[in-house]
């Protein structure tokens, strides 16, 4: 027994220990932890951008991009009416000055359409200098969170540059950085020392079997005595009648006030582009080849655009796989992300207007490993999504579809 206690003590001290020490690693923030469906068949976000990556604090910056909301949404995981994009910090580095969806102000939470595609801008300013593995990524109620691609920003500087001064409705200007401070430190202490006083009243006193004893031998009208009775009876009206007092008090002194937004925002998704379904694809089957790490998808392309189309890439979770056979540029990735030439496509000739093929792709990489998106034929859902892209290389146009199929595991 008391060996038992010894290991489990030292396992104790151990796991705090290791806690406190600091992450060195990039890959802190758990992007692999989350299962491969949720990875690859929620938000497939693409083109995401920052406007630079180098910056000083007090400036701003901004990160926009697109993500499309999986049709294939994973049964297991709470459908997405309540989401946040947020941006995942290593502390208070920066502050959110602004934030847009499709163009449009956007301050709460909102409701993703499956199916839909959004177009997202987030505008930051530097606060902490430092070199920081920045993300953005959704908070989606009830499911967790989907890390976007992260980049690494660089804030030069110093922190005392940092203001972060606005001009209230009745044109005072105040500093954020401390405004209501004081007041906010003396009312957390202030409940705090309430309530541990109420607590301490009851319990520095004989506890549980003393009292007991003394409701056994029938002698409770002791346990609470006049005193008890007076401080209970304080509390109970003091408590109630404080707080309301000092909320009077404080809309008085500020009587324009916007209150905490706790509504839904509204914003559809962006309207379907103009040649959205001018070409289509369909999954037929895909089986994922464990010993060669590649993923072997069927589709039907149907070609019903004015020029010839070919396929220039596969993606899903962070993970890239271009077409070498088109020279593509631009493609904008995270730093984390993983950029492979391990498409290959059997019938890579342009698929001319008009023309439905079905052609086989093998995105093959050991990233499939590496990324743990593998992991997937382990999963109770094993299906697949990601995002394909074709290229009108006469018209520079660029089709996406969101694709998905069971994925049948190949052990040889
Ligand atoms: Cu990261």
């Amino acid at each position: 027994m008391k060996t038992h206690f010894k290991t489990w003590l030292l396992a104790l001290i151990g796991l705090t220990v290791l806690s406190g020490l600091p992450m060195s690693s990039a890959q802190a923030h758990g992007e692999k932890a989350l299962e491969p469906f949720i990875r690859m068949r929620t938000i497939q976000w693409y083109d995401v951008q920052w406007s630079t990556q180098k910056f000083n604090v007090d400036d701003e910056v901004s990160v926009s991009g697109k993500f499309h909301v999986a049709e294939d949404w994973p049964i297991s995981v709470p459908k997405p009416e309540a989401s946040f994009l947020n941006i995942s910090t290593p502390g208070p580095v920066l502050i959110r000055t602004e934030r847009y969806l499709n163009g449009k102000p956007w301050v709460n939470s909102v409701a993703l359409q499956p199916g839909g595609d959004y177009e997202f801008k987030v505008v930051l300013k530097g606060r902490l200098p430092g070199r920081y593995h920045i993300h953005p990524f959704f908070n989606l109620k009830d499911a967790g969170q989907v890390m976007g691609p992260g980049a690494w920003l660089e804030i030069g500087g110093a922190a005392s540059d940092f203001s972060n001064t606005i001009k209230t409705i009745s044109g005072e200007a105040i500093d954020m950085e401390s405004f209501g401070l004081s007041n906010g430190i003396f009312w957390h202490l202030f409940w705090g020392l309430l309530a541990a006083a109420w607590l301490i009243w009851w319990v520095c006193r004989p506890l549980f079997i003393s009292r007991y004893r003394m409701l056994e031998a029938g002698l409770e009208h002791e346990l609470v005595t006049k005193n008890d009775k007076l401080i209970a009876k304080l509390i109970l009206v003091g408590v109630p009648v404080l707080v309301l007092v000092l909320n009077e008090i404080t809309a008085n002194r500020y009587p324009d006030a916007i209150p905490l937004q706790a509504g839904l925002d509204q914003i559809l998704p962006l309207p379907a582009q103009v040649n959205a379904g001018t070409v289509n694809v369909d999954t037929l089957k895909a089986e994922y080849n464990v010993a060669q790490r590649s993923m072997v998808l069927q589709v039907k392309v149907d070609n019903r655009s004015q020029s010839p189309v070919r396929i220039g890439e596969f993606s899903t979770s962070n993970v890239h796989f271009l077409n070498p056979a088109l020279s593509l540029s631009g493609v904008m990735t995270g730093d984390n992300d993983i950029t492979s030439p391990g498409l290959s496509i059997d019938d890579d000739k342009p698929i001319e207007p008009g023309e439905q093929r079905v052609v086989t792709l093998i995105a093959r990489d050991a990233a499939w490993e590496s990324e743990k998106l593998d992991g997937l034929i382990r999963d109770a859902d094993s299906r697949i999504g990601g995002l394909l892209f074709l290229y009108d290389e006469l018209l520079g146009q660029r089709y996406i579809s969101s694709i998905s199929a069971a994925v049948i595991p190949k052990f040889s």
